[in-house]
């Protein structure tokens, strides 16, 4: 068992970085954690506000800064890798952020730790494996072949065999985890989930792509968190874990939820242009976490994870509406 005490997160301002970061305050005092995030349209301070300034530090940066990653690296004991540009929409409009900080960012921080022997543990998407026929009773495993489908994902694809091969030919100790389709608080609107309780909250109808049955497998962002700190902590070196819930669920029926959580009639949104290259399903099998490091969800009834989540973006409105109304802009100019 590894016991970091001195821990950098990267992306520790995003969605789920910053829930790790939260996380890893609350159930684990003694580990001082470093944020490094760039604060980009996605990366928000007040995602790890309030938290002890004694234990929770942020260096506003980018991770494909090699200078300062000779300064910072040196004196932790694991770097935790979750920044990344992650909205599959924006790669299809704009792909080169995707290069620069998913595959030329990871390079950075693994040549880092390489040079420093500092422990790194690589934070990834099922979306690597490509889809699944929504008629296939397969889930993706360990070892399903790498299949992406879209600049984001193959970026992230990209920076996963960068670890592997870093780890066979330098010996880094590294683990990687690919999970599923996250929620919950603190999520950016342009996000599914947020973004149809933003337009609700609004007065504006949810925007459904193609046929609206694409399924995604969601997990709890809280279950994300307890899942990477299991693997950085317990996992073998070198090992790949993959990380879900069993939260099959197509997005026609997450949308009809959130109608009817928020009292709207069930067929109050519209249809609009789908996704290029939209993945049809994902599914994780996420056996290997569960027996060998023996890590079970805690938040796994969907429709009340969906209640606290509708309640926290009704109640944060000043923490969204900037943001939003960036988002909206930009789904208006590709007509979603
Ligand atoms: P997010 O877009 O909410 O946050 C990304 C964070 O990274 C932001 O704080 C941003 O400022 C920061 N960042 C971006 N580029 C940077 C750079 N060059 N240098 C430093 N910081 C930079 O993303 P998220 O949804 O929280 O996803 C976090 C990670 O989890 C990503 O690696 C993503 O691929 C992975 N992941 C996400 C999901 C999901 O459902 N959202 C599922 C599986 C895996
Ligand atoms: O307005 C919308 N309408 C809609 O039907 C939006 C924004 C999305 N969708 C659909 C597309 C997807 O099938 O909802 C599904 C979920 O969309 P996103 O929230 O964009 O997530 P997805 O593309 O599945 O990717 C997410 O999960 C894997 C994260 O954004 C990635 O970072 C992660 O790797």
């Amino acid at each position: 068992i590894f016991e970091p005490k001195n821990i950098i997160v990267t992306g520790g301002c995003g969605f789920i970085g910053s829930n790790f970061v939260r996380w890893v305050a609350r159930e684990h005092p003694e580990v001082h954690v470093t944020v490094l995030d760039k604060l980009t349209y996605a990366g928000n301070p007040e995602n790890i506000a309030g938290l002890d300034p004694e234990r929770v530090e942020l260096v506003v940066g980018d991770i494909c800064d090699a200078g300062l990653l000779d300064e910072l690296v040196p004196g932790h004991d694991a770097v935790v890798h979750y920044a990344a540009e992650s909205h599959n929409d924006n790669s299809i409009a704009d792909p080169a952020p995707f290069l620069r900080t998913n595959v030329e960012g990871t390079f950075a921080l693994i040549e880092a730790c390489r040079k420093f022997g500092v422990r790194y543990h690589h934070v990834s998407t099922d979306e690597v494996y490509g889809d699944l026929a929504l008629d296939d009773p397969a889930r993706f495993t360990e070892e399903t072949p790498y299949h992406p489908s879209s600049p984001y994902s193959s970026t992230k694809a990209a920076s996963d065999m960068l670890v592997r091969a870093w780890v066979r030919t330098y010996g880094l100790r590294a683990t990687i985890s690919n999970c599923s389709n996250n929620y919950g608080p603190y999520q950016h609107p342009e996000k599914f989930i947020p973004r149809q309780i933003t337009n609700i909250l609004d007065g504006v109808r949810p925007r459904l792509y193609g046929d609206g049955r694409n399924v995604r497998d969601w997990i709890h962002t809280e279950d994300h968190s307890s899942a990477v700190w299991t693997i950085l902590t317990r996992g073998r070196i070198g090992e790949t874990y993959l990380i879900g819930a069993d939260g099959e669920r197509s997005n026609i029926d997450v949308l009809r939820a959130i109608l009817r959580a928020m009292r709207r009639p069930e067929d109050d949104f519209d249809w609009v242009r789908d996704r290029p290259g939209h993945d049809r399903r994902y599914a994780i099998d996420p056996t290997k976490l569960r027996r060998e490091l023996g890590w079970e969800p805690a938040h796994t009834d969907f429709a009340a994870g969906l209640e606290r989540t509708i309640a926290w973006y009704r109640d944060h409105e000043s923490w969204w509406r900037a943001a939003k109304d960036a988002a909206e802009a930009r789904y208006a100019a590709q007509g979603q």
